[in-house]
């Protein structure tokens, strides 16, 4: 079938290049969604800003580092506590950020000043912090702050402090996608090759593409741990400023997250000739190849054998618990983009769980795909869709269980709808073998919870006896 219009897309008929159902005997060679391109006026979009793609995504996620976001208060508290990257350390990166707070007196005159004064301010105020990162954002960009001589100037006069500068105002793409791009190449442009890590195993990666969402990483670093591989960096999940300065020491780079953080692994490649390996970290199967496809690598196969076999006798049989009850059950998937080419083989052959419809904010036709081509028939592919399109592909494809951020939840909630946190998860970590029990579990709950099915029953009936019902 091509691409679809849908009945309140009539209204702008651009949006058919952007909804795709596939039928049984199709490929990506017949169709892809029409991706990463400019918003259609009149579609309200789910998108976040390139801006926050650098700052919430990747940057923010360091535990050791200030994050100074050089625009009006909003930027800052915006994109901030709203995804939930723990560290081991205090949880500095949760608890702070820090804005110039500009005004519209700066906006006239100029907010570089400011800029100065608040770096020192932070500083001052956190003196065991000694790295940041300074963020433009769309105000401070078009009048055109020259932050990096700013920057310039802090580090000069503070000889223990090391400075990021990210210029990737919100304008500057049409999605979070572009900040991704922007603080990839930034960073290995300017502070990749600057520290010198300490080597302990002879098997040493990067781990790229991991954010540590509710301890994905932690969960992950168990695995490293028994086999016997050392992580020079994490990008960026529970990681050091540090740490990612001495990226160029790691023997491979495992790269999860492709879309937000391909880049620098390209770049890696190119520079330093590093290989790149791309995994999958989500479900038993694809976890397992994970490992598999690493151990290769380091010629260390049966460690790793023997690591899966060790999680699968903990984990299976609990997984297939849920197997047995999750099976058949049908689920969409509204996030980003690579969690749709992550998830859906995933939960398809580890729970037997069919993904009915896909909807990627931000996703690339690199990611369409692998999407499509992971994905099933009679599926909804749809790139950057917007809530009239929600609501008429949940009329149609009726799915149990909606995965995706609280905003498109609270909508679905209203539809009594079960939704379930796609990014920041409900009770993860989701990655991993026990992480993906974890999903599992939080499917089966949304699934059986009684709530949504009371909040939509209307109490005003007159209370029937309990023994007539039983007689019915
Ligand atoms: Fe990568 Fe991510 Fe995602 Fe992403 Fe995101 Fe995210 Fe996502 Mo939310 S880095 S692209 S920009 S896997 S925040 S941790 S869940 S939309 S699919």
């Amino acid at each position: 079938m091509p691409l679809v219009l849908l009945e309140c897309d009539k209204v702008i008929p651009e949006r058919e290049k952007h909804v795709y159902l596939k039928v049984e005997g199709e490929d990506t060679r017949d169709y892809l969604p029409v991706a990463n391109a400019p918003t259609i006026p009149g579609s309200l979009s789910e998108r976040g800003c390139s801006f926050c793609g650098a700052k919430l995504v990747i940057g923010g996620v360091l535990k050791d580092t200030i994050q100074m976001i050089h625009g009006p208060i909003g930027c800052a508290y915006n994109t901030w506590h709203t995804k939930r990257y723990p560290s081991d350390g205090d949880n500095f990166q949760l608890k702070y950020v820090m804005s110039s707070d500009m005004k519209e007196g700066h906006v006239v005159f100029g907010g570089d000043k400011r800029l100065y004064e608040a770096m020192n301010d932070a500083f001052n105020e956190f003196p065991h912090i000694k790295r940041m990162i300074v963020y433009t954002t769309c105000p401070t960009a078009l009048i055109g702050d020259d932050i990096k001589s700013t920057v310039k100037r802090v580090t000069q006069e503070r000889a223990d402090v090391d400075i990021f500068t990210v210029e990737c105002p919100g304008f500057a793409g049409v999605s979070q996608s572009k900040g991704h791009h922007v603080l990839n190449i930034g960073w290995v442009n300017d502070k990749v090759g600057q520290v010198e890590p300490e080597i302990t195993s002879e098997y040493t990666i990067n781990v790229i593409g991991d954010y540590n969402i509710q301890g994905d990483t932690f969960m992950l670093q168990q695995y490293w741990d028994k086999l016997g591989i050392q992580v020079i960096a994490h990008f960026t999940g529970n990681a050091k400023y540090d740490d990612c300065r001495a990226m160029h020491r790691a023997k491979l780079n495992v790269v999860n997250c492709a879309r937000s953080a391909g880049y620098i692994a390209n770049e890696l490649m190119k520079r330093y000739g590093i290989p790149r390996l791309d995994v999958d970290t989500w479900g038993f199967n694809y976890m397992a190849e994970a490992i598999r496809k690493i151990c290769t690598f380091f010629g260390i196969e049966e460690r790793g054998e023997a690591l899966i076999a060790e999680e699968y006798a903990k984990w299976e049989g609990k997984l297939n618990w849920y197997k047995e009850r999750l099976a058949g059950k049908k689920m969409a998937v509204w996030t980003g983009g690579p969690r749709l080419w992550h998830w859906t083989k995933a939960v398809e052959d580890d729970l037997g769980i069919n993904v009915v419809a896909m909807s990627s904010k931000f996703g690339h036709q690199e990611d369409f795909e692998k999407i499509i081509a992971r994905g099933r028939a009679g599926t909804f592919y749809i790139d950057d869709a917007n809530e009239l399109e929600f609501y008429e592909v949940l009329a149609r494809t009726k799915p149990d269980v909606i995965f995706t951020g609280p905003r498109v939840g609270d909508l679905v909630k209203k539809l009594h709808i079960p939704y379930i946190n796609g990014h920041g998860y409900h009770n993860g970590p989701y990655m991993g073998f026990e992480g993906f029990v974890n999903l599992a579990r939080d499917f089966y709950n949304a699934t059986r919870n009684p709530l949504l099915g009371l909040a939509a029953k209307d109490i005003r009936a007159p209370r029937r006896s309990a023994v007539l019902e039983a007689a019915e």
